[in-house]
């Protein structure tokens, strides 16, 4: 197949590209197409490595409303809303619905996805359904399952045994949720153990840190700490860590010599922290966002999540990465010309270096031909017009497309 006439990221030139067995055969302008090649021309879109989702909660996306709404639009309202679900589920319906959710995902251009899956439920329901899920899709969207301990490691009745054995079946990645324990000490506690099982198995770790508008919810430290004296590093991931919104600024200062030692990555998820965070002010109504601008200035690599699509923490959301970057772009302050032109990084080269792709996820000769086309010559354009995802192939598989939306001025 050749794909003719597209920008690659944000180059002003035109080039071409030719696929053959799933992959990227060659790259380079004026390319012909054998006697009976499948040719798409392009005229000018621009051809991106496909978006990724880098935290997201499938297991209870496409539930919003079941069995009640999150009135006060607390994570905590949440979290016992999906309590109450969890009684209920089955491993149909969180197929189902991961399913739907993930169609969803790739019609928005999306190839990868980081999925926590709660595992604090005796029945490990939701991550026997996604695990059986992952080999599924395996051919269309590449899913990475994180044991989330939504109730806790230390607070949740056999948490550790739980977090094993979900290390066991296969997911990819180890989770915590350090500021929801029941004390301060089983939350670094926690921390502890995710580490240890994540080297024990050979695993990533990805931590709900400090999701809250506690000041003195502190475990991004102790986390960047273990993550450095573990020498896991790159391999540790903190997602949210929202109270780093209201540090003090000399705590912040020296929180951040750790922070750049540790390597660490950072997920932000603009879109349900600025629903969930500030609930308990009055005004000023804090943001709740962490500090990305600064962290990435920091060295630390930042991506944005989505975080939840219909949910009992979030109502709205299709899966489409651009909502999240255009909320984390205006609530973090990150307008200037250069960083919106550039911005696409963070839902797609960011985020591949925390899900650990490696070097096949780039466009280039010999990779897998894992891309999207969107409708635009460069990605300033296509955040301001909202421009279609026209294609996303898959190792070389068309596994979505977009017709663009005709609009008519009638004056
Ligand atoms: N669970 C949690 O602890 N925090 C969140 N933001 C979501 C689920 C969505
Ligand atoms: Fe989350």
């Amino acid at each position: 197949m050749l794909i003719k006439n597209v920008h690659l990221e944000n180059d002003t030139e035109l080039t071409d590209i030719l696929i053959k067995d799933g992959k990227f055969e060659k790259i380079a302008p004026n390319l012909t197409a054998a006697p009976d090649e499948e040719v798409i021309d392009c005229n000018g879109a621009m051809v991106l490595p496909q978006f990724i989702e880098s935290h997201v909660h499938l297991d209870s996306a496409l539930s919003a409303g079941d069995p009640r709404w999150n009135i006060s639009g607390t994570l905590f309202e949440g979290i016992q809303v999906w309590s109450e679900k969890k009684e209920t589920l089955t491993k149909e319906d969180v197929k189902t619905r991961a399913r739907n959710a993930i169609r969803k995902q790739a019609a928005n251009g999306i190839g990868h996805v980081r999925t926590h899956v709660d595992v604090t439920d005796p029945t490990l329901i939701a991550m026997e359904g996604l695990l059986e899920l992952r080999e599924e899709l395996k051919d269309e969207v590449n899913v990475q399952i994180v044991a989330f301990p939504q109730e806790g490691i230390y607070s949740y009745p056999n948490g550790k045994e739980l977090m094993e054995n979900a290390a066991k079946m296969g997911a990819d990645v180890i989770g915590a949720i350090p500021h929801f324990e029941f004390t301060r000490e089983y939350g670094v506690e926690s921390l502890n153990f995710a580490v240890k099982l994540a080297e024990k198995y050979d695993l990533l770790v990805d931590v709900h840190c400090d999701e809250i508008d506690d000041e003195q919810s502190r475990f991004v430290e102790t986390l960047a700490a273990r993550a450095y004296e573990s020498g896991l590093k790159d391999r540790v991931t903190a997602s949210h860590t929202t109270a780093m919104h209201s540090y003090n600024n000399a705590y912040a200062s020296r929180l951040f010599r750790i922070l750049r030692m540790s390597e660490m990555n950072f997920v932000a998820n603009p879109l349900v922290n600025t629903h969930l965070q500030g609930r308990f002010d009055t005004y000023p109504k804090r943001r709740g966002v962490t500090r990305v601008k600064e962290l990435l200035a920091n060295g630390n690599n930042v991506s944005f999540g989505h975080d939840d699509i219909q949910d009992p923490w979030y109502p709205l959301g299709d899966g489409n990465m651009r909502d999240a970057l255009h909320m984390g772009l205006h609530v973090c302050q990150m307008m200037g010309y250069e960083e919106l032109l550039n911005s696409y990084k963070i839902i797609t080269h960011n985020a591949a270096k925390t899900l650990h792709l490696g070097d096949s996820y780039a466009i280039k000769e010999g990779n897998p031909a894992s891309f999207i086309v969107l409708n635009a010559d460069n990605f300033y354009n296509a955040l301001n017009e909202k421009k279609e995802v026209l294609y996303n192939f898959t190792k070389g598989k068309l596994i979505a497309k977009t017709e663009p939306a005709k609009k008519e001025v009638l004056f």
